[in-house]
């Protein structure tokens, strides 16, 4: 039985957040391993490809007059209903608690002993902050407690979620988070022309003084708990003492003021705003180090991808960036708002000599030996078959 094929649904947000992406890099990988997948949304995760044995099932969310909001997570529910049902699912796999996990419930209430097993991710605000508000804890806690298994991508979250939830004896399964080191590769040799030629055709004003000069990254959905505030100050410390230059990829609610404050400033030169990007690896090649200077983070996909491409990270010593980030290789750790300090650590990378270098070769390293995709997608798939097996599916 244990190497029979299984029928897994997945489903998670579709945008361009990491519970997206690894939801969809999980699904492609099982399909690509010969399982049926069914994804299962408003719209296929961002980063999905068509991929043989893999579907996509819309959710239609209507509307009608009674409502003053459509019921997202009903319609979900009724659509897991219909995809269970139809494709006779083993495993349902949601990203998100609020609100995959509190439909998949529902899901599986209807159905009964015909119901697939529920694995409930939890990525991080579903718990530090939805979780955390009291309108949405009650509904939070039935629905993690009642599913088959619970993952999270860190300790931290792990601990976070037992405390938040206050549920302390909940059995909760670490499974970092992971990259494709394949296709998440550093470049044959750094090109920092590669960065000036995007400046000039992306439009906007260039300046020859940073023709040749490091270039600091940052990607996020430029949410109030990214701090991208702080990613544009610690730029202008680290340009006041070695010119250099600035990527801010992604688009979000904070991306407009932080953009006006670099226009204020004179900074477009050299700081160019991308907005969302489809194909980070080529961006992130050419560039000298990432910056993730968030409030919280349980994991931090966008900081993994980054160093699987040999870039070093520079990020806040918060939840589980010090299982991503390693304080002494390959990156640096400093407390969340000490932008000095953060400027500090980026300028010891760029010091003259070997130690950018080293520091990317010290991130790749740790990128293929701790999180390559290989080894937790087998913790997905061991985890799936432990459900079934414990109920004897
Ligand atoms: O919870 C969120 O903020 C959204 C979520 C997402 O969809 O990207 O991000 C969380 O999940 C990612 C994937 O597991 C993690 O890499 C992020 O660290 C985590 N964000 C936070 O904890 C703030």
């Amino acid at each position: 039985m244990t190497d029979q094929p299984l029928r897994i649904a997945i489903v998670c947000y579709p945008t361009y957040g990491g519970s997206g992406v690894i939801a969809a890099e999980i699904g492609m990988a099982m399909a690509r391993r010969g399982h049926l997948v069914h994804f299962i949304g408003t719209d296929p995760p961002r980063r999905f490809t068509a991929t043989p044995g893999a579907a996509f099932h819309r959710v239609e969310v209507r509307d009608y007059p009674v409502f003053q909001y459509p019921p997202y997570t009903l319609a979900l529910a009724s659509r897991m209903v219909e995809v269970a049902t139809s494709a006779n699912l083993d495993i349902l796999h949601v990203h998100y608690a609020i609100p995959h996990a509190t439909s998949a419930f529902l899901a599986a209430a209807v159905l009964g002993p015909r119901s697939p097993k529920i694995v409930t991710t939890l990525h991080g605000t579903d718990i530090t902050v939805i979780g955390a508000d009291p309108s949405y804890t009650p509904v939070t806690r039935l629905s993690v407690e009642r599913s088959d298994a619970v993952t999270v991508p860190s300790r931290f979250l792990a601990d976070a979620t037992r405390a938040v939830l206050d549920l302390p004896g909940l059995d909760i399964e670490v499974i970092p988070n992971f990259v494709d080191c394949a296709q998440f590769v550093p470049p044959r040799a750094r090109q920092p022309e590669r960065i000036r030629d995007l400046f000039e055709r992306t439009g906007g004003p260039t300046d020859d003084a940073v023709a040749g000069a490091p270039t600091l990254v940052h990607v996020s959905n430029f949410r109030p708990v990214k701090r991208v505030h702080d990613v544009l100050a610690v730029y202008e410390r680290v340009n006041a003492v070695l010119p250099c230059r600035l990527l801010m990829i992604g688009d979000g609610p904070d991306r407009a003021g932080v953009e006006a404050r670099a226009r204020s400033q004179g900074l477009e030169p050299r700081v160019r705003f991308l907005g969302r990007q489809d194909d980070l690896v080529p961006l992130l090649q050419h560039c000298d180090v990432f910056l993730l200077p968030s409030e919280t983070e349980s994991f931090g996909v966008a900081a993994l991808e980054a160093m699987a491409c040999g870039v070093p990270v520079v990020a806040s010593d918060v939840g589980g960036l010090p299982d991503l980030v390693d304080g002494d290789e390959g990156g640096h750790l400093v407390p969340c708002g000490d932008v000095d300090g953060m400027a500090r650590a980026v300028l010891s990378l760029l010091a003259p000599g070997e130690r950018r270098e080293q520091a990317g070769h010290q991130a790749r390293a740790r990128a293929v030996t701790h999180f390559q995709d290989g080894p937790l997608l087998d913790a997905y798939e061991a985890c799936y078959r432990r459900v079934l097996g414990r109920q004897g599916k």
